[in-house]
């Protein structure tokens, strides 16, 4: 590429600030916690409290038996992608009963992703719904539990009825690269989103 073009398409691309805060939502027992414990060079902040009795008819661990606690407020970790850039993970509680703290969790991110489990798919429709009707960038991570049918990405775009230009990746939220794969996917995907944003309103919309 000549410098000149090089020059325009560095300028036409939004910048993205060094410190991003990002979301890591989905239903309960999906494996955000796993995911920011994964991918986390710093030693994860977690709320784990026990799943007790009490929480029978509550919390459906159908696929997640071995599950013995739930996040009650959220994960936080950080990790350093190229160039220098450091993503911020808020991971949010999956249960209806602390949605009360979403606006708060979510103030300041620049993009989340929803974390899915085909086993379950129905339960990524409120983080989906949440993300837009406030105009966040979001990707699709599908967590492939053992022994859950694989669809493919396109198969489970269309059960989740999303939009064609939102990312859903495959992954496995336990091995670091693979979560990692799925933060650098959100982070294209919100630049690709800012650039889209700037030319609208640049086009005087
Ligand atoms: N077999 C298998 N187990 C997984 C996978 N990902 C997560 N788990 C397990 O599934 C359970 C759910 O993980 P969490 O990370 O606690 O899920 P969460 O979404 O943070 O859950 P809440 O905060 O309670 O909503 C844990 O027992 C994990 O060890 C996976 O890919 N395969
Ligand atoms: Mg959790």
């Amino acid at each position: 590429m000549d410098s000149r073009r090089s020059d325009s398409y560095h300028s036409q691309r939004p910048a993205m600030p060094l410190a991003v805060k990002i979301l890591v939502a989905g239903g309960f027992g999906v494996g955000k916690t796993t995911l920011v414990g994964a991918v986390s060079e710093i030693r994860p902040l977690r709320t784990e409290e026990r799943l007790t009795d009490r929480s029978v008819g509550i919390d459906d661990t159908t696929g997640v038996e071995q599950k013995t606690t739930t996040t009650v407020a959220m994960d936080f970790g950080r990790i350093t992608l190229r160039d220098g850039l450091v993503l911020y993970l808020f991971g949010t509680p999956g249960q209806d009963r602390f949605w009360f703290m979403w606006d708060e969790l979510a103030l300041g991110a620049l993009g989340a992703v929803v974390l899915a489990d085909t086993r379950r798919l129905a339960d990524s429709f409120p983080s989906i719904d949440y993300f837009e009707r406030r105009g966040l960038p979001f990707i699709i991570g599908v967590n492939c539990f053992e022994g859950s049918f694989r669809y493919e990405s396109e198969e489970i775009r269309g059960a989740l009825d999303l939009d064609p230009d939102i990312p859903v990746i495959l992954c496995d939220v336990r091995q670091r690269e693979s979560g990692k794969q799925v933060l650098i996917t959100l982070v294209e995907h919100v630049l690709a989103v800012m650039a889209r944003r700037q030319r609208t309103v640049g086009a005087g919309y």
